[in-house]
Formats: C-alpha cells, structure tokens, sequence
C-alpha cells in the first residue's frame, strides 16, 4: 500500500463491529490490534469497490484501521464508518425527504454517500452564503440524477447525465441565504452503489 491512512477505534462496548469505507474508491483496509499485529483485511467486501471488515472488539483495547488504495493507485474522496454491535449495517445515512435531510459537510470537496438498498432517496441541506450560480456534481460509476429543491420543495433545476459518462451535473441562481435542499437517486429503481458528489460556490 502507499499512501495508507490510519484510524484509530477506542469500543466503548464489546461485540460485533463493523468498520467500512463508502465512495467511489477502490481502496482496501486492515484492522490491526494495539500492537499492530493484523486481525483482519479486507478489499472489496462493502458497497462497489470498498472495504468492509466485520470483528468482535474488546472494550478497553485500541484498534486501528488502515486504509490505503488498491495497487498504490487513490484518487478521490472516501469516508470511514463505523457500526457499532446491534446497528443495522445496512442503514442509510441521509433521509429520504427534506425533514430528514443531512447538513452538507463542505462546499468544494466530494462528499461520498451511497445508494444502500433499491428507491433510496438521498437529501441534503444547505444555505447559500453568496449569491450567483451555485452547481452540484456527482461522481462515481453509479448512475444518479440529482435535483436542487428550495425550502418547500419546490423544484428549481434537476439533471441525470449532465456531468461526467452518467453522473448529473445542476446548476442554478441562488440569493445569499437561500436554503435549498440536494436530491440525489439512482437513475434505475433498483440500483445500489456509492456516488460521491461536489458542491460548488459561484
Ligand atoms: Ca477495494
Ligand atoms: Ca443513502
Ligand atoms: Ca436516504
Ligand atoms: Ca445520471
């Protein structure tokens, strides 16, 4: 592995962890004890090319989970989850509908989520803090169409393959302060799989 990052797990209760990569990158991941010796690894055991790895944890003891890319090659944005014993590791992480939806992290850098079962619908929410032409891009290998609501719903811009090979691209004039809600889903009904996607600030 190359460029390997390392994060540290502290269990705050003993079972059956789950610790996984979701976005667009094919990386591949280890767990390793305190002492650095490897329990488990792991390629592409999660959604699309990502790691998942699975293992009873002890309370008290320091994991660690490394990630790197698969053949020394990683170009893009993943993020790291962990599932502690009794989650669902199937849940989906952003709601379905603008009540629910997850605040953007950061405009300007990918955000990677994922499609995890058939009809999952995807918000996100953000408010402007400048006025202009702001614009949403996927990226990834799974097929989605996003869509740009403002606070009541209302549909101001959608768009399926506008971006690169079948990802959307959106683009749209809002005031500073405007709160708009993102709406990404798989073009098919029943497609799965990981989509990153990036905001952009006029
Ligand atoms: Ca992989
Ligand atoms: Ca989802
Ligand atoms: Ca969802
Ligand atoms: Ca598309």
């Amino acid at each position: 592995m190359g460029d390997i990052d390392v994060f540290r797990i502290d269990p705050n209760e003993a079972g059956e962890w789950t610790v996984r990569t979701t976005g667009n990158v094919d990386v591949i991941c280890r767990l390793l004890d305190a002492d650095g010796n490897e329990l488990d690894a792991n390629d592409d055991g999660g959604l699309g090319l990502n790691c998942s790895i699975s293992r009873v944890l002890a309370v008290g003891s320091a994991y660690y989970f490394e990630v790197g890319g698969f053949n020394n090659t990683r170009t893009g944005a993943y993020e790291v989850e962990l599932i502690a014993p009794g989650e669902d590791p199937n849940a989906d992480l952003h709601g379905d509908d603008r009540a629910s939806a997850s605040p953007l992290n950061a405009v300007g850098e990918p955000m990677a989520a994922a499609i995890e079962e058939s009809g999952d619908i995807d918000y996100f929410s953000m408010t402007a803090n400048a006025a202009g032409r702001w614009q949403v891009e996927s990226s990834g290998n799974l097929d989605v169409v996003c869509s740009l609501e403002d606070a009541e719903g209302a549909l101001l811009a959608t768009n399926d393959d506008g971006g690169v090979g079948s990802n959307c691209l959106v683009a749209h004039e809002l005031e500073v302060g405007q709160q708009v809600f993102i709406k990404i889903r798989a073009f098919s009904a029943f497609a799965t799989g990981s989509y990153s996607f990036t905001v952009t600030s006029p």
